[in-house]
């Protein structure tokens, strides 16, 4: 595709769920960042899956297990392209972002972080990249440590030399804020990590979805994302590692397929990934993040990023000129992703998003599992409209609309 095919509204034609009306109204979906819509090729992929193939994988000899296994592998190679991941081997299911963080707080976290040692995140962590920090703290006594944040919602790294210590075991920061659409510098923390002998995990829930992926680019250890903020079905996730890393980890879970040998009192590993993968595994949700690989990558995410760019611009002017409004997050679009935090006067963000939703606007109003950036701003709540690759003009038209009748209801 070139740029000039690119068209959000024939783009749309392939997402079923955006075709339907909401409290009369025509849907204007802008809660892509809690999760996307899924396109027809997703759901035809997983379809396919049950109804011809359906049957375990790794563990059949019959035909049926074959193509499932077939399959389900194929998509660990799409996957591992989607990143740049040098074998796909290093990539490992999970049930989402979430619990690939857990993943590696416990098997990496438990073997190689002890009393004294610190742990550094950010003030601008989603709880999926705080929480399991905390329990490990609080497990082995460590210290955990924060990178503080701007005005402007961005990493304070002024002070990172000394936010690094030689006590520094692991530093956990997110690709793209949630709750601010903070794009981070993550190879240059990276780099400085690395200096001291930290390990870097990023959190790329809202990375891995509007912005090309490169993890050896990056310099990361490891890399997390969740399949349905990227077309994909829920509960299919990914954890990529560095190999060296991944074999000397300790298994997450116990159970079928993630071993080698079972004795009475003790047993041995599966290679990775499978060490990883303990159980019947999320096959149709592989399959179906394959097809959504393949389905984002016909369309390239350069011209996702860029028209992503152009809808931010037009929806930055467009929201600043509503009265009484508050956008948080950076104002420089090159550091800024495709999200925007906000809250206007007296209007809680609850009755923001009602009234949004009586115009069949949808976008997400809460604390984004991000309370430690509400309160640096001293709010409890912002709305939070979300863009993706199907968000036209009229979209973020429709959504000023709604504002205004926001304004007239609190004044
Ligand atoms: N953020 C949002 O509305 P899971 O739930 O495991 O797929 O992803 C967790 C997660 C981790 N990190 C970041 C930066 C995220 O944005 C999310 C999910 C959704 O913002 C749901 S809370």
């Amino acid at each position: 595709m070139t740029p000039a095919d690119f068209d959000p509204v024939r783009i749309r034609k392939d997402f079923p769920t955006l075709d339907q009306m909401v409290n009369g109204k025509p849907l204007t979906y802008l809660d892509n960042a809690a999760t996307s819509q899924k396109p027809r090729a997703v759901l035809d992929a997983i379809d396919s899956y049950y109804e011809q193939d359906n049957a375990n994988v790794h563990r059949g000899i019959h035909e049926l297990s074959r193509r499932a296994t077939i399959s389900y592998e194929d998509a660990r190679g799409k996957v591992a392209g989607w990143i740049n991941a040098p074998d796909p081997s290093e990539c490992i299911w999970t049930r989402g972002t979430t619990e690939a963080i857990n993943l590696v707080a416990a098997s990496w976290g438990l073997d190689n972080v002890g009393e004294g040692d610190e742990i550094l995140i950010s003030v601008m962590e989603h709880h999926s990249n705080i929480v399991p920090w905390q329990i490990l703290a609080s497990r082995t006594g460590a210290t955990l440590r924060y990178i503080e944040i701007d005005d402007e919602g961005r990493l304070v790294l002024d002070d990172l030399d000394t936010l690094l210590t030689e006590r520094t075991r692991v530093v956990a920061i997110s690709h793209v804020s949630n709750s601010l659409g903070t794009i981070n510098p993550v190879k240059r923390i990276a780099e400085a990590a690395h200096a001291v002998g930290a390990v870097v995990m990023v959190d790329g829930a809202q990375g891995a979805v509007h912005t090309r992926v490169d993890v050896q680019e990056l310099g990361c250890d490891f890399y997390a994302f969740s399949g349905h903020k990227m077309c994909g079905p829920t509960g299919i996730g990914v954890l990529w590692g560095r190999k060296e890393l991944l074999d000397a980890m300790s298994p997450f879970q116990g159970g079928g397929e993630m071993i080698h040998i079972v004795g009475r009192d003790e047993s041995s590993w599966a290679a990775v990934p499978h060490k990883f993968e303990a159980g019947t595994p999320n096959i149709a949700g592989a399959i179906g993040l394959g097809a959504a690989v393949d389905y984002l990558s016909d369309i390239g995410i350069e011209h996702i990023e860029t028209h992503e760019r152009e809808i931010m611009a037009y929806a930055m002017e467009k929201l600043s000129a509503v009265p009484g409004i508050r956008i948080y997050g950076p104002k420089s679009l090159d550091e800024h992703s495709a999200v925007i935090s906000f809250t206007m006067g007296d209007a809680h963000p609850h009755d923001i998003s009602t009234i949004l939703d009586s115009d069949g606007v949808a976008v997400r109003a809460g604390h984004h599992c991000a309370q430690l950036v509400m309160k640096h701003f001293g709010v409890s709540a912002t709305a939070r409209a979300s863009f993706y690759l199907y968000s036209t003009k009229e979209d973020v038209d429709r959504l000023v609309e709604g504002l205004g009748q926001v304004a007239a209801i609190f004044g």
